[in-house]
């Protein structure tokens, strides 16, 4: 497969993550809708609803709606704005983790279970304990699973320090150190974080954290955790640079080093993907706006091959 191709023509998704359940390709995007809001920085156009779920045999065949599996109408905490979710399975169980503000407009984590990595999702009654912000994606390994998460602006980890809301939110100043994506193991039962949520803190080539003026290479949102031959990839979104970029590093809580662009900007605002293995080979999944004319809520998820070089970097899509 040389270029990316779209996965859905029918209908508007985004943030799309996929996994590998039960042999076959699992897609969990976010659901855009024409929900007639008016654009700002705080993403408010971004008002959806609802998930589907989406399979494939293989890459560039033919791609199947599961239907709806998850719905603000059924999570008891919700207030709005259903955003990006990710999956993870543990013995036979699938736990989709999920970013919604609840009834105050402070947005949290939620988890949903189900038998089948097709659904449907039973949420749970409150939000995870102790979660703030947005984006979640899980990376499990050895038996264990790790939770990664947060993004700045409408995604509002400027709100907190030290994992505590703070009274004002506030960013750093542009000389010292950026805001961090967090990472913690989840519990046994995969429905609270076991720790306190650590910083991910990526560094730059002369070991020093990446700083919040750097906006062509700090964290915004879009965490993404894989492991190529031995090395951890912490890949993210920069925002309002619009560039899906990664670092690399030797464990799951990192320090990472920052290591250079997988996706220049697309059509559209936002950015934002996953890292996929499949028969052998390695897929991005991400989106644009192309076929909604550059409307930016209104995004179509797409599939690219992604290769590495002999180093271990990853070669940038076009
Ligand atoms: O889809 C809503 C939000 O837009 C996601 O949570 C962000 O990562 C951005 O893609």
């Amino acid at each position: 497969m040389s270029k990316a191709k779209y996965l859905w023509p029918d209908d508007y998704m985004a943030d799309p993550s996929a996994h590998v359940f039960e042999g076959k390709l699992y897609i969990y995007p976010s659901h855009d809708w024409e929900s007639g809001i008016p654009e700002d920085d705080d993403g408010s156009h971004f008002d959806m609803r609802d998930y589907h779920v989406f399979s494939m045999d293989e890459v560039g065949g033919p791609v199947t709606d599961h239907g709806m599996v998850l719905s603000t109408e059924t999570i008891p905490w919700a207030g709005r704005q259903l955003w990006d979710s990710d999956v993870a399975c543990k013995g036979g169980k699938y736990y989709m983790y999920f970013s919604l503000k609840d009834k105050n407009d402070v947005f949290h984590l939620g988890v949903a279970t189900a038998d089948s990595p097709a659904g449907p999702f039973v949420a749970q009654g409150d939000p995870m304990r102790g979660s703030y912000s947005i984006d979640p994606c899980v990376f499990e390994e050895n038996g264990e699973y790790y939770i990664y998460f947060g993004g700045i602006w409408g995604g509002q980890l400027q709100r907190y320090r030290g994992n505590k809301a703070i009274a004002v939110e506030a960013f750093p100043a542009d000389n010292e150190p950026a805001l961090c994506a967090k990472v913690a193991r989840l519990g046994g039962d995969m429905l609270q974080f076991a720790e306190e949520p650590r910083d991910l803190v990526i560094l730059d080539e002369h070991g020093k954290p990446l700083t919040q003026g750097d906006t062509k290479r700090r964290f915004f949102e879009a965490s993404w955790m894989h492991k190529y031959n031995g090395k951890y990839y912490f890949s993210y979104s920069t925002g309002d640079t619009h560039l899906l970029c990664y670092a690399m590093g030797d464990n799951p809580y990192g320090p990472f080093t920052y290591k250079g662009v997988i996706l220049n900007p697309v059509v559209g605002w936002t950015t934002h993907h996953s890292i996929v293995e499949f028969r052998g080979k390695w897929y991005l999944f991400h989106h644009d706006s192309v076929p909604s004319g550059g409307r930016t809520w209104l995004r179509s998820m797409k599939v690219a091959e992604l290769t590495y070089n002999p180093d271990g970097t990853i070669v940038t899509v076009g």
